[in-house]
């Protein structure tokens, strides 16, 4: 059931610059993009119960089923100074997978913006950028997740397994508490975004560290290596048979190379 002032209740205590809520709406990203160029305050946040047309990256598509899913995005503004752009995907997947915690369910962050449960994907984040020339002037961080049964897509749908918190949990989890506490997240590491600290929480955090990945990337040959950490500017180191190799944040497909499910 949708229940807009339990959503805005859920999300009172936080400082945000403002709250839209829409029981339906196409993306919450799209509308947090209008609003950022319209002057939104830094810190407002878009949520929908559902999305007709959820993006993914590269124009895929994000599945958000009414009643069951959470899709939001929050808008920073005054980000122009910040040092590049590598990292704000992270805090977006950092964020959700930390609001998994509240579960006891230890979510990992499939680089570059997927966070997995059990090997199989519950949440992604679509960072989207309005430049101004060479600055940022806003930046929307789109967060999706799978919450309750029925919000996740089927295998055939899915070009990656997928699974919702209730599936690993085994019984509902709480979907405005995990909101509250994305949002919660996202608030709290964006103040120490540059830091070390936010670094290594992200890089703990990193699924198939050590064991063998397949990195594939548009019109380029694939890597195979392990999973070494990250850089600084939120690259991923991977170890690879002739030495380290660094991989820019981007359009990238990290798979793990004993891949059961492919
Ligand atoms: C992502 O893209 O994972 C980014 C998803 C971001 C969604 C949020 S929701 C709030 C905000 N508003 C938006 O419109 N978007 C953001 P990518 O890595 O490209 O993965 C997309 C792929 O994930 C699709 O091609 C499907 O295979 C799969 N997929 C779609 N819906 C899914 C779901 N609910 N759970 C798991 N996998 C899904």
């Amino acid at each position: 059931m949708f229940d807009e002032a339990a959503i805005r209740a859920a999300l009172r205590e936080l400082p945000l610059g403002g709250l839209r809520v829409y029981q339906t709406i196409g993306s919450t990203n799209d509308e947090a993009l209008v609003w950022a160029a319209q002057g939104a305050v830094d810190l407002s946040v878009v949520v929908s119960d559902e999305q007709t047309s959820g993006r993914g990256r590269s124009g895929r598509k994000w599945a958000t089923p009414a009643g069951s899913a959470i899709a939001a995005s929050v808008i920073l503004q005054g980000a122009a100074n910040d040092r590049g752009n590598g990292r704000l995907a992270g805090l977006g997947a950092l964020a959700m997978a930390e609001a998994c915690d509240m579960h006891g369910l230890l979510a990992q962050i499939k680089w570059p913006n997927d966070v997995l449960l059990n090997g199989r994907k519950v949440g992604g984040v679509l960072v989207e950028i309005r430049w101004h020339g060479q600055l940022m002037e806003s930046v929307v961080i789109g967060m999706g997740m799978n919450i309750l049964r029925g919000s996740a897509p089927p295998a055939a749908v899915a070009a990656f397994p997928a699974t919702c918190m209730e599936d690993e949990l085994g019984r509902p989890a709480d979907r405005l508490g995990v909101l509250r506490a994305t949002v919660a997240s996202v608030i709290r590491w964006r103040a120490r975004l540059q830091s070390d600290e936010f670094l290594k929480a992200w890089e703990d955090r990193l699924a198939f560290r050590g064991s063998p990945v397949t990195l594939r990337r548009d019109n380029q040959d694939p890597i195979v290596g392990s999973v070494d950490g990250l850089e600084g500017d939120g690259s991923l180191r991977l170890k690879c048979a002739d030495g380290l190799v660094v991989v820019p944040m981007g359009e990238v497909h990290l798979l793990p190379s004993d891949d059961r499910m492919h």
